[in-house]
């Protein structure tokens, strides 16, 4: 999956509001990388359980005001990490700068996070198709960013049959889900090993998200 042609994928519209912007997270890939682990010291990866039994291919963990968590009462978004009972790390002032340059590019002006998803693929993992609608807002767009391994994202439509695109995200592309997309289904191929120049043996994807 090397990318030979690069300029071509700068700025890609997807579909009625989701826009990716190959690369934009390049330069600061290292910084990211960096932020995620001081942040995984504070509140580690874990498998949440999936509604219906079994466990989640990709490890989590979240900071900013809000994590998403999945537990006895179903997904949802609290304020304090059920893994330490203490509240979730701040959002490092990098992750809401580069989700607020994002949104902008895009055409999403004044994004400002309260929750930053930190998805974990190892090679193997993926995110079957769903939809993000936990968040007590769909107005924002949510800001993904990814590091890593590349993957194949399934892009799909307003409704689960409608047919899925595959679109490969590389280390330091950036895709902004705005508009109607926003509420697309959406998934992840299991992530393969080799996939990647970067030496990082997972993928990481940041979502950035306004909750309520
Ligand atoms: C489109 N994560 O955390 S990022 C998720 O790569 C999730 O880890 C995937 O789906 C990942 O919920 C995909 C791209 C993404 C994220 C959120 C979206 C696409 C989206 C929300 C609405 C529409
Ligand atoms: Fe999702």
């Amino acid at each position: 999956m090397d990318d030979l042609f690069p300029e071509t994928r700068e700025r890609l519209s997807l579909s009625s509001g989701a826009v990716l912007l190959g690369g934009f997270a390049q330069a600061e890939a290292q910084a990211l990388l960096h932020a995620v682990e001081l942040i995984t010291q504070q509140a580690p990866f874990r498998h949440y359980r999936v509604v219906g039994g079994g466990r989640m291919a990709a490890a989590m963990t979240a900071c900013g005001e809000y994590g998403w968590v999945s537990d006895e009462q179903g997904y949802r978004y609290v304020r304090t990490d059920p893994l330490t009972g203490r509240p979730w790390p701040a959002l490092p002032s990098l992750f809401l700068a580069l989700a607020g340059r994002a949104a902008q590019a895009a055409g999403y002006a004044g994004f400002v996070p309260q929750c930053g998803l930190i998805n974990r693929y190892a090679p193997g993992a993926g995110m079957g198709p769903h939809q993000d609608r936990d968040e007590h807002t769909m107005e924002a767009p949510v800001v993904s960013v990814s590091l890593g391994l590349s993957a194949l994202f399934q892009w799909g439509g307003a409704r689960r049959q409608d047919a899925c695109r595959k679109v490969p995200l590389h280390h330091g592309d950036v895709v902004v889900w705005g508009g109607p997309s926003r509420s697309h289904f959406h998934g992840v191929l299991p992530v393969r090993s080799a996939q990647s120049g970067t030496g990082l043996g997972c993928r990481y994807n940041l979502t950035f998200r306004v909750v309520d």
